[in-house]
């Protein structure tokens, strides 16, 4: 087996990321074959559980409140509408939930309790359970393991350099300080980005430096296309050529063997032949569902007309890593601290970003 690597530079990932086509194809599917099932593919189905109205300024959000898009916000959705959810998603053949919140970070109190329950129910429905809630502290990560969850997203999104174009609420090191704090509780890490929003290769290797620079590294790795929205600091910008997708894809599964790399946002906008491209470059798990947290995502019946097209099967849940036991809330070892943590704030001006929170002040 080829060895995973922590010492990748920029410098490699860029050669593997612009070797010809047919090499890095072939580079990227024999490792993948080393490590994967080929005819395999982990089917997750997300669910926004709290949906709008998000304090943050990231460029490419739909959710964040100060730009004007046509999303309806929700508050914090009941652990019975969650729990029908997660039926629906099981019986369409998902073996992962992620349940999305528009929020900066996670605040202890009753909210938070709630999504406890969440994890512990859909736990018990014997699927696994994935949360992106934002910033995170150790012992929230702690109580989220406990509950019984067995993955955290926090996407690092771009390179260190290119993030501060995107968003100016938070540091590209409060990313990783989260993806630390989970790192210390039995939760797997999914942590990955976005392309097509301006950035640079350099900056798309960047990004793969910091994530497989990780030890060890993410157990799930989201390559997304940029959905551009409406309203959004993004919204002019021209969809990624379907090119870029399959080599990041490839570079992605060459540099990070083990992980599951997951071909995430922007399905709709690529045709069969574009994500068998990818499947044979490595991808190994989708977004299912007719919605991703806001914006459109193929009909399930689609994928999984497309599975079986290309001899595809879904992926049972706990294949890779075994399911956590649930804790009830009355006998957990982590209480609430109600930290109030310094996640960082540094408020640079980023000009597109400024004039969409213009653009929407004079549309309201
Ligand atoms: N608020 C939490 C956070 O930011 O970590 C969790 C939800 S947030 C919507 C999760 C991820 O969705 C982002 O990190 C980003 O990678 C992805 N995302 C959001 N809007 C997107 C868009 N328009 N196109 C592609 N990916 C997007
Ligand atoms: C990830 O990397 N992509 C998903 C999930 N993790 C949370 C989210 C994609 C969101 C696309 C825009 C939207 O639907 O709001
Ligand atoms: Fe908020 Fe997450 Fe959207 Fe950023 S990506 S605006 S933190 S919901």
């Amino acid at each position: 087996m080829s060895e995973t690597r922590h010492n990748w530079t920029k410098q490699e990932i860029l050669d593997v990321y612009n070797k010809p086509l047919m090499d890095l194809l072939y580079e990227a599917a024999t490792i993948h074959r080393e490590y994967h099932d080929p005819n395999t593919v982990q089917v997750s189905t997300l669910l926004s559980i709290k949906t709008g109205g998000c304090p943050e300024d990231c460029g490419y959000c739909p959710q964040a409140a100060r730009y004007h898009t046509d999303i309806e916000g929700n508050d914090l959705m009941s652990v019975q509408q969650v729990k029908a959810q997660a039926l629906r998603a099981k019986s369409s053949g998902s073996s992962r939930v992620c349940m999305g919140a528009a929020w900066r970070n996670v605040k202890d109190g009753p909210e938070f309790d709630n999504v406890l329950e969440m994890v512990r129910t859909i736990n018990k429905l014997d699927m696994e359970v994935c949360c992106t809630l934002g910033m995170i502290t150790e012992n929230q990560a702690q109580r989220l393991a406990e509950a019984g969850l067995y993955a955290y997203n926090h996407n690092l999104d771009t390179s260190e350099d290119y993030y501060k174009d995107v968003i100016s609420t938070r540091a590209f090191k409060d990313r990783l300080d989260t993806i630390d704090n989970v790192r210390k509780s039995n939760v797997t890490v999914c942590s990955g980005g976005i392309i097509g929003m301006g950035e640079k290769v350099e900056d798309r290797a960047g990004m793969l430096v910091a994530l497989s620079t990780l030890d060890p590294q993410p157990e799930s790795v989201p390559i997304n296309a940029l959905v551009a929205v409406e309203g959004t600091p993004m919204e002019e910008i021209e969809p990624v050529p379907i090119w870029d997708m399959i080599r990041m894809v490839a570079t992605t599964r060459i540099i990070m063997p083990q992980t599951q790399v997951r071909l995430s946002a922007g399905r709709t906008d690529m045709s069969r032949e574009g994500q068998a491209m990818c499947f044979f470059a490595g991808a190994n798990s989708i977004f299912a569902g007719d919605k991703l947290l806001t914006t459109p995502n193929p009909d399930v019946n689609e994928d999984m007309a497309m599975f079986k097209l290309l001899g595809l099967n879904p992926q049972k849940p706990f294949t890779k890593v075994s399911q956590p036991k649930t804790v009830e809330a009355k006998d957990s070892k982590f209480s609430s601290l109600g930290e109030k943590p310094k996640w960082t704030r540094p408020e640079h001006k980023i000009e597109r970003n400024e004039a969409a929170k213009v653009k929407a002040k004079l549309a309201e």
